[in-house]
């Protein structure tokens, strides 16, 4: 039986499961993982060589790479009627799979690199890119769309594979931001190819990795209203002692100054602009694992740190991460109060406007952790990340982020942390009406937030305040939250 090797979500992927679904053809899936790098594995080299996907293999001694050559030889197999054996015909749909992969492809990659790759690694589109590709595009798709004026599909009056190779590199022409609308027939014709079964059965895969926002259950957008514990800058310092001292009897504790504030569903808007990191100071990103053990610390260093570089890696284009800290919110440990001395990997979600690192505490954490090389490293821009994973989907007490562009540096101050054997020391917020508050309702286990703390660069988002609320549109019966957050930094 024909096998093929791909990631459904990536566009030649899709292609080739549409394709053969039309054509009837069957076929065994083994997923190779793009976002991990599986397509560029040893193993997987052996299969395809140009380290892309799709590929396939037809018994032992024989293997195919090309996307449209997959689909020629499997309409071959089946002697599917969505290739046509009429030499003029086959020519035909022969052109348009060679013009798909010369050119077009190409040039609709260029949007979706800009609006979706890029914001889902935590960049932002380059408009100039897009200026400079958009007079070629605009050429190619009024090639198409004088075509489709005369005849219904690329090849004629029936649907061919010619139709499925082509409508792939849009097939997120909403993020990619295509400028369709001055191709009707074009986005006509296209809409038909949406409404294909044949087509819809992948858009599943897609929405999941690319866009988190389009999955069922994020379908809520709107705003809810919730009590957000900012804290009054007074004349004295703003402390937290995690032991029993006098000291700590006469103090200013964080978050005595609750405010309702809207807190706005992050899905919808970052499916029209996603956040990013830079801009906003977070972002939402796919991102699955197979690790389970949370509970057993040692293991979580040991086995899942690495998968945590090198999503960070990937996701910020960064060339060096170090995770440093994690911690485990899960109801084992609801009871456990915020100031519990011993082992901080385990807690209870924090009610409280704070941000982990202020400008100073960045760069000590630095040198604390990287010692002799702190200095060479801190002499380029150096940023933490939050990695906040939730381990089953978020039904209650969810994370709201900060919107750094409703923000200023100003609003945050320190918060000292008091323990037995050292000071630290955090950032609070103190309220503004403007704060523009967000969360991602219904969250994921294949779903993470990248969430920065501190930032080096004083022109990009460098804090971003955040805390636990409770959702009054959370169920009644609602499963208790529970998520990690790994801590880590990246040099750039
Ligand atoms: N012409 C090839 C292109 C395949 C291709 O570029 N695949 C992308 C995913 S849509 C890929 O694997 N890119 C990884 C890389 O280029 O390193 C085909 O049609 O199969």
């Amino acid at each position: 039986m024909l096998e093929v090797y791909l990631d459904p979500c990536t566009v030649n992927s899709r292609k080739v499961l549409a394709g053969l679904d039309l054509m009837g053809v069957e076929y065994k899936m083994v997923h190779i993982n793009f976002f991990t790098g599986e397509h560029k594995s040893p193993d997987y080299l052996k299969i395809n060589p140009n380290g892309t996907v799709p590929s396939a293999s037809d018994g032992p001694d024989f293997k195919i790479t090309e996307s449209n050559a997959i689909l020629q030889y499997a309409a071959d197999l089946k002697g599917s009627i969505h290739y046509p054996k009429d030499l003029k015909a086959r020519a035909d749909v022969n052109k348009w799979l060679l013009w798909e992969a010369s050119v077009w492809f190409p040039s609709c990659y260029v949007y979706l690199v800009e609006f979706v790759v890029k914001p889902l690694l935590g960049s932002e589109p380059d408009q100039s890119i897009i200026d400079a590709q958009a007079p070629k595009w605009n050429q190619l798709a009024s090639v198409l769309d004088t075509q489709l004026a005369k005849t219904k599909y690329l090849a004629g009056n029936d649907t061919t594979i010619a139709d499925i190779a082509v409508a792939a590199p849009m097939h997120l022409h909403k993020a990619q931001r295509l400028p369709l609308d001055q191709h009707q027939n074009l986005k006509g014709w296209l809409a038909d190819i949406e409404k294909m079964p044949s087509w819809q059965k992948t858009q599943d895969a897609v929405d999941k990795a690319l866009l988190p926002t389009d999955t069922s259950v994020n379908t809520n957008p709107g705003e809810v209203h919730a009590k957000f514990n900012y804290t009054k800058e007074v004349d004295k310092l703003t402390e937290i002692y995690f032991y029993e001292s006098e000291a700590a009897k006469d103090t200013h504790e964080p978050g005595d100054n609750p405010r309702e504030m809207a807190v706005n569903d992050g899905w919808d808007r970052n499916r029209s602009a996603p956040f990013t990191t830079d801009q906003h100071g977070f972002s939402i990103q796919p991102f699955k694992t197979q690790y389970n053990k949370w509970e057993d610390e040692a293991n979580v260093r040991e086995a899942f740190y690495p998968e945590i570089v090198d999503f960070v890696k990937k996701t910020t284009g960064v060339r060096r991460v170090l995770v440093f800290d994690h911690t485990i919110r899960t109801k084992a440990n609801a009871a456990k109060p915020i100031t519990q001395e011993t082992d901080t990997t385990k807690r209870a979600p924090v009610m409280l406007v704070h941000c982990d690192y202020t400008a100073e505490s960045g760069p000590l954490r630095v040198e604390q952790l990287l010692g002799a090389e702190a200095r060479d490293l801190l002499s380029r821009r150096v940023a933490f990340f939050n990695v906040w994973k939730p381990l089953g989907r978020v039904e209650e007490r969810p994370l709201a982020m900060c919107d750094w562009t409703s923000a200023h540096a100003e609003d945050f101050f320190k918060l000292h942390l008091r323990y037995r054997d050292r000071n630290g020391e955090n950032n609070v917020m103190r309220y503004s009406p403007k704060h523009k508050w967000w969360y991602f309702p219904r969250m994921e286990a294949d779903q993470v937030i990248l969430l920065k703390t501190y930032e080096s660069r004083p022109d990009v988002a460098r804090f971003v305040g955040h805390t636990a609320f409770e959702d009054a549109t959370s169920p009644a019966e609602a499963k208790m939250r529970e998520s990690v957050e790994i801590r880590t930094i990246a040099f750039f």
